[in-house]
């Protein structure tokens, strides 16, 4: 794996036990976004283009399919592999989920080590396709040079035009118009076009010095060695028509055409001359090319251009994406942090009736922090789950009934209530199966278990929910953390500071450096790290 990318993974769930425990596990590794529907898990994958998803299939309103098959469709997400995690243990239903091209599958309760080996085992695949992407000089698309291979190509050319003070050319070639052409056509369409228009550059070129990449997504690149201006615009002229005259067959007999705006530069390279400016100015005129109604050759240097070279074709698109970004971008959830556990709490789980926490926390590794952290929130989202099932039953709309009472069952499962989860699996496929007054007879029971777990839970993270653990804290520990936490603040890392330190905070080290340790927690909230670092050196040792 590339130790210099962290990977991000978004996780989709509709229960916010499953949210919790799959952003704790993966956290430390990754970059982790979450959503809790279909539609939520549509609107992140564009926006973040996530390297993994790792997806619920039952959800209510938008199933793991329906949202795997708009993912697919489109250009921007297709390539994203996604995991389907989910609590149809069926094989049936894995060989739907894979034939459907999910990368894997993973059947809930899960446990973690599965899920860290399946992430690492995908994410390495990622990375793997594109390290040779990258080390590869052909564009797999479009079979011409890539951009690695334009760029090498690019910097030996200069070098010579520069030393033997020869002209040099450049053009920047994008497609017109081509979102409206992949919503009218497909993707796939789209793409056959691409390798149409990148074939048809030679024969538009009877000229054999010239060098065609793909710059990137829909633009092309031509570099002419010893070609000056006036040569190079009557070239790009036949590039234009080149691909105007391409037929494009539809799918249904009849044929379609796709244009191209062309920005050309030409230069005789000086040693104040860089290449990121030529490239720069033939995209100003390729900018302007489209301006001015796109299908059309435009070159650097015109008086209008300069006027409208505020910034060229590339630019405007990267300020469009910062600009989308500042609107929509969502928090990012590395570990939302949730409340502290400690002793109490587990043994006070371990106490309740119908719940064998001991089983559950084993296939979490026996990572108590994570079981009750997770427990926690399964707690708060209690009640809102019961009203959502009742709403459900109540206006006869079984499905989701099945969808909603579905989660509870995995969730229960998961926290190891076998029983209750049991009836919430036999009305889960009673209400698959049609059946209204079953349903309506039982229900009530399972909303009062739950009811009444919510009751004790709640009872138990409100209890001791503050309650630090006062344990004496040794020497050797308090040396530790507080060497730690100055390593981490040097490192400007106020994050890791802020987590070191308030790991001290639960064990009692004596007055005086217990409020040493919270002034500093304080400062580094406030990202004060001076002051922090003022009252971590005071901590006598
Ligand atoms: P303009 O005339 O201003 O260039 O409009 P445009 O629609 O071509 O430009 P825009 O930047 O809005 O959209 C570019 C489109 O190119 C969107 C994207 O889906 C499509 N595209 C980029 N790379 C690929 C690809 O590899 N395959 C396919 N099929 N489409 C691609
Ligand atoms: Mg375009």
């Amino acid at each position: 794996m590339n130790e210099d990318v962290r990977n991000s993974v978004l996780v989709v769930d509709d229960e916010e036990f499953n949210l919790r425990l799959l952003t704790n596990i993966l956290h430390e590794d990754y970059t982790v976004y979450s959503a809790s529907s279909g539609a939520e898990a549509i609107r992140a994958a564009l926006e973040k283009t996530p390297d993994l998803i790792l997806l619920d299939v039952l959800m209510p309103e938008m199933s793991g399919y329906e949202v795997l098959d708009t993912l697919k469709k489109n250009e921007k997400t297709r390539k994203i592999p996604i995991i389907f995690v989910t609590g149809l243990n069926s094989k049936k239903d894995e060989e739907k989920g894979l034939a459907m091209d999910a990368a894997d599958y993973i059947s809930k309760p899960f446990s973690v080590g599965i899920v860290m080996l399946r992430v690492r085992n995908q994410l390495q695949l990622v990375n793997q396709i594109r390290t040779i992407e990258k080390l590869s000089l052909i564009d797999q698309l479009s079979g011409i040079p890539n951009r690695r291979n334009l760029d090498n190509r690019v910097a030996l050319e200069w070098d010579r035009a520069r030393r033997e003070k020869l002209p040099l050319s450049l053009m920047m070639i994008d497609i017109d118009k081509f979102k409206i052409f992949n919503d009218t056509y497909g993707h796939q369409k789209g793409d056959e076009v691409l390798k149409k228009v990148a074939n048809s550059f030679g024969s538009s070129l009877a000229f054999p010095n010239y060098f065609a990449a793909r710059y990137g997504g829909e633009e092309f690149s031509i570099l002419l060695p010893d070609t000056g201006l006036n040569d190079a615009l009557p070239l790009a002229e036949r590039v234009r028509s080149g691909v105007e005259r391409l037929v494009i067959d539809c799918n249904d007999g009849t044929t379609t055409k796709v244009t191209v705006s062309i920005g050309v530069h030409s230069l005789v390279p000086s040693d104040e001359d860089t290449i990121q400016d030529a490239f720069e100015k033939a995209d100003q005129a390729l900018y302007n090319a489209k301006e001015t109604g796109r299908n059309r050759v435009c070159g650097y240097g015109a008086a209008a251009l300069q006027q409208s070279a505020v910034g060229g074709k590339r630019k405007k698109k990267a300020d469009e994406r910062e600009s989308a970004e500042v609107d929509t971008v969502k928090d990012e959830q590395p570990a939302r942090p949730g409340p502290q556990f400690n002793s109490d709490h587990l043994a006070a789980l371990k106490k309740l009736d119908g719940i064998n926490s001991e089983e559950a926390m084993r296939r979490l590794g026996g990572k108590a922090e994570l079981y009750c952290d997770a427990v926690f929130f399964f707690s708060k989202r209690i009640e809102t789950n019961c009203q959502t099932m009742e709403q459900f039953l109540k206006a006869g709309d079984l499905k989701n009934f099945s969808i909603a009472v579905h989660s509870i069952k995995s969730t229960l499962v998961a926290i190891g209530a076998a029983a209750l989860s049991e009836k919430a699996a036999k009305l889960e496929s009673s209400a698959k199966g049609g059946d209204v007054d079953f349903c309506l007879s039982q229900y009530p029971e399972l909303q009062q278990k739950l009811l009444s777990l919510h009751g004790e839970l709640s009872a138990i993270f409100h209890e001791s929910a503050c309650k630090t653990i006062k344990e004496p804290g040794s020497a050797s520990a308090l040396e530790e953390i507080v060497k730690s936490a100055l390593a981490a603040l040097e490192k400007f890392d106020s994050d890791e500071a802020t987590q070191t330190v308030k790991s001290a905070v639960r064990y009692d080290f004596g007055e005086e450096t217990n409020t040493l340790i919270s002034n500093a927690l304080e400062a580094l909230k406030e990202f004060d790290a001076e002051t922090a670092v003022s009252n971590l050196t005071k901590i006598k040792i």
